[in-house]
């Protein structure tokens, strides 16, 4: 009799104890955070025939929640540094070509030719001119609206580059595949939003899971694009009859 009360009472003590282990770990144990995924895809981009993309990786996508206010943007404390990102000059083109950032971020523009620049964007809600400045020097502009803008050098008609101000934090730049992969998605529901140069925005509805979302497919199509030379910061035509010809 003693000993089956005696075993009883050790397996309601390590019941106890086990107990109060998992209680422990339930307090200790962080706030749980929602199940984040990863969310990738591929673009396809129908070319007039018999051309071929070779800029894949131009295509920006980014994800905007549906039922929820978008994330807000790089977070900034007080005294740090704002977030950057670089576009350089390099063989009087801009490279990379396109640049995605968020609001608020800055981008560097690095000279890295040894002859001057002078860098430039007439669009609205992100103009600005940084003047002329030679090899190895370096200025920034700011931009805080959301948008895809055109970025120009006064000097060399030829040179386009584009900064995406993506409204969240969830975006992708395409690799060379048409592959993207945007990682930390919570689940929920999204507009998907593919960006191109020489497509029009496509718009998706998407469903990411707690697991995430695999496979996405996006067509764009740029069948209708159509070069067309810009204007120098001044509102005016390149002067054709200057000897900078590209
Ligand atoms: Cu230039």
């Amino acid at each position: 009799m003693s000993g089956h009360r005696s075993t009883r009472r050790r397996w309601s003590q390590s019941t106890a104890a086990t107990l109060a282990a998992v209680l422990l770990a339930v307090v200790l144990a962080p706030a749980p955070v929602a199940a984040q995924g990863s969310v990738n895809g591929r673009v396809a981009i129908t070319e007039r025939p018999g051309e071929a993309t070779t800029d894949f990786n131009a295509t920006v996508v980014y994800l905007v929640p549906v039922d929820s206010a978008p994330r807000p943007p790089v977070a900034k404390a007080k005294g740090e540094k704002v977030p950057s990102a670089s576009i350089a000059m390099n063989g009087r083109a801009f490279v990379p070509h396109v640049r995605v950032i968020t609001p608020g971020m800055k981008v560097e523009f690095p000279n890295q030719d040894p002859f001057s620049h002078n860098i430039f964007s007439t669009a609205t809600g992100a103009a600005f001119d940084l003047g002329l400045y030679g090899a190895g020097k370096s200025k920034d502009a700011t931009f805080k609206r959301a948008g895809a803008f055109p970025i120009y050098c006064n000097i060399h008609p030829r040179m386009t580059a584009f900064v995406v101000v993506a409204p969240t934090s969830w975006y992708a730049q395409a690799g060379n595949d048409g592959r993207w992969t945007i990682e930390g998605v919570p689940a929920g529901r999204y507009t998907l939003h593919v960006w191109h140069e020489r497509a029009t925005e496509v718009k998706q509805s998407i469903t990411v899971l707690a697991t995430g979302l695999s496979d996405v497919s996006s067509s764009l199509d740029a069948r209708g694009f159509k070069f067309s030379p810009h204007k120098n910061k001044f509102g005016k035509e390149y002067d054709k009859n200057s000897a900078v010809r590209y």
